[in-house]
């Protein structure tokens, strides 16, 4: 293939939010508050007291935010479902109201033809199923695929491609072992069993929508390539826990039917024994795989680091961005053709890629950001090479549309094309949302690395 050309013409080029990060308003028409609802409100666990009662207002202002998605020329728009809005206790009763809104929002997606890619679980459990267990229950899973099999019914007709569960590393590790997510847990055997019950829940809902569904069914995890920080025999052993840690540990179920070895070293006697018919359960045949890439891991062995005694360090002179997460491009291609050899190279949607920077302020009614027009250009030009090195990549969703609530750092790390004013919520596109623009008009050409 030619330099330049690597974008097949089916490629899918859309943007990415979630549901508690942009709409704000989460309690109204009837819905049930989420753990992060909670969490934010707890005072001390999000940076600046800040919480997602307004966010970028998106439940208001959705028609105003798709009409700036044509205007990129988005081919897709992935966003998620508050689970809380369609039940507000999780289970049971539906709240028509809240349903609603998605079924606007899908509406107007399509009259711009944008398709949307629907993530079922972003983060935001119903309180009420957080306060029966909420991932720690065995039951979990079933919660998830009844939950699952509503949006099936109301929306399968009009929507493509689904997403389960975002970032199931995110939520075990970052919500129960780390307690820096919502619900705030510090505990290892709580951890490894959500991860658990986070994919036997994601192949519920695969089942389920194997026995409805007309489309496709992903889910999205966060893969980080792991590099050892020398070349000394500790850090690359150190690389390697790592690497099982946070890629390994969903991959191997998912694809090949195990957990890593590694893992019961890792977690020592926090490991459980799995039954293996849960595990079998687990690989599941979904349709795509969802790949959120930020950055890679460079790594130092430290016994002090629990649980891998692995640490995650600066690697000294990197660029990093406004999160301290290294540029790196190199490792999203490296990632893509990791699935290839090693996991049968499933069908692949970037659905995630993008950073945080310190953006100027708005002069002259624009936003220059050029760091983060660079980051584009050289993470879509590192998907590119990885389609011509033969990967099965068949879209790019950049995070995020909006700026908007980045979790336990608030409003501080913008993410967005556009920028978005806390003051009233206005929008104002920043230079990478032009650049983005001319991308997609172009499909991509130009951005492909020479070979090195
Ligand atoms: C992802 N990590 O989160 C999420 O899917 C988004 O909701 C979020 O806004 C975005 O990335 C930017 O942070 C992550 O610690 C959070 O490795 C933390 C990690 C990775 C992804």
């Amino acid at each position: 293939m030619s330099r330049g050309h690597a974008f097949p013409s089916g490629f899918i080029w859309g943007a990415a939010t979630s549901a508690y990060q942009v709409e704000g308003y989460p309690l109204a028409d009837g819905a049930g508050p989420s753990i992060w609802h909670r969490f934010a409100h707890t005072p001390g666990r999000v940076a600046g007291g800040a919480t997602g009662d307004l966010a970028c207002g998106h439940y208001h202002r959705f028609r105003e935010d798709v009409a700036l998605m044509a205007e990129l020329g988005l081919s897709a728009y992935r966003f998620s479902i508050a689970w809380g809005r369609v039940l507000p206790d999780g289970r049971g009763r539906v709240n028509r109201k809240g349903l609603d809104f998605y079924l606007r929002l899908v509406d107007a997606l399509l009259e711009h033809d944008i398709q949307p890619m629907v993530t079922l679980y972003h983060w935001d459990l119903p309180a009420a199923l957080q306060e029966r267990g909420g991932w720690l229950d065995p039951d979990s899973a079933v919660w998830f695929a009844d939950y699952a099999q509503i949006l099936f019914r109301a929306l399968d007709d009009r929507v493509q491609a689904w997403v389960t569960i975002n970032e199931p590393w995110v939520v075990a590790v970052l919500g129960h072992l780390e307690g820096v997510h919502a619900p705030g847990h510090r505990d290892a055997r709580e951890a490894v069993r959500v991860m658990h019950h986070l994919l036997l829940a994601h192949a519920e809902a695969c089942a389920t929508y194997g026995a409805l569904g007309r489309h496709q069914i992903g889910i999205a995890l966060n893969l980080e390539p792991q590099h050892p920080a020398s070349d000394s025999e500790a850090d690359r052993a150190a690389a390697d826990r790592r690497d099982a840690f946070i890629n390994g540990w969903l991959l191997d179920p998912l694809f090949h039917g195990r957990y890593p070895e590694a893992m019961a070293d890792i977690f020592g006697s926090a490991w459980p024994d799995f039954p293996s018919t849960e595990i079998d359960r687990i690989r599941c045949p979904a349709d795509f795989l969802g790949v959120n890439y930020y950055s890679r891991g460079w790594v130092r062995d430290d016994p002090a680091v629990q649980p891998t005694g692995a640490a995650r360090i600066e690697r000294p002179n990197a660029p990093v961005t406004a999160m301290g997460w290294e540029v790196y491009p190199r490792g999203l291609t490296e990632i893509l053709l990791r699935l290839k050899t090693q996991y049968g190279n499933p069908p692949v949607y970037i659905t995630e890629n993008g950073a945080a920077f310190e953006d100027s302020a708005p002069t002259a009614g624009r936003v220059e950001d050029p760091r983060r027009v660079a980051y584009l250009r050289e993470h879509i030009g590192a998907a590119g090479a990885a389609i011509q090195a033969g990967a099965d990549l068949r879209g790019y969703f950049v995070w995020s549309l909006l700026d908007n609530f980045e979790w336990a750092e608030g409003y501080a790390k913008r993410f967005g094309l556009f920028r978005v004013d806390p003051s009233d919520q206005s929008r104002l596109p920043k230079a990478s949302a032009e650049c983005y623009k001319d991308i997609i008009a172009s499909h991509g050409a130009g951005l492909i690395p020479e070979p090195s």
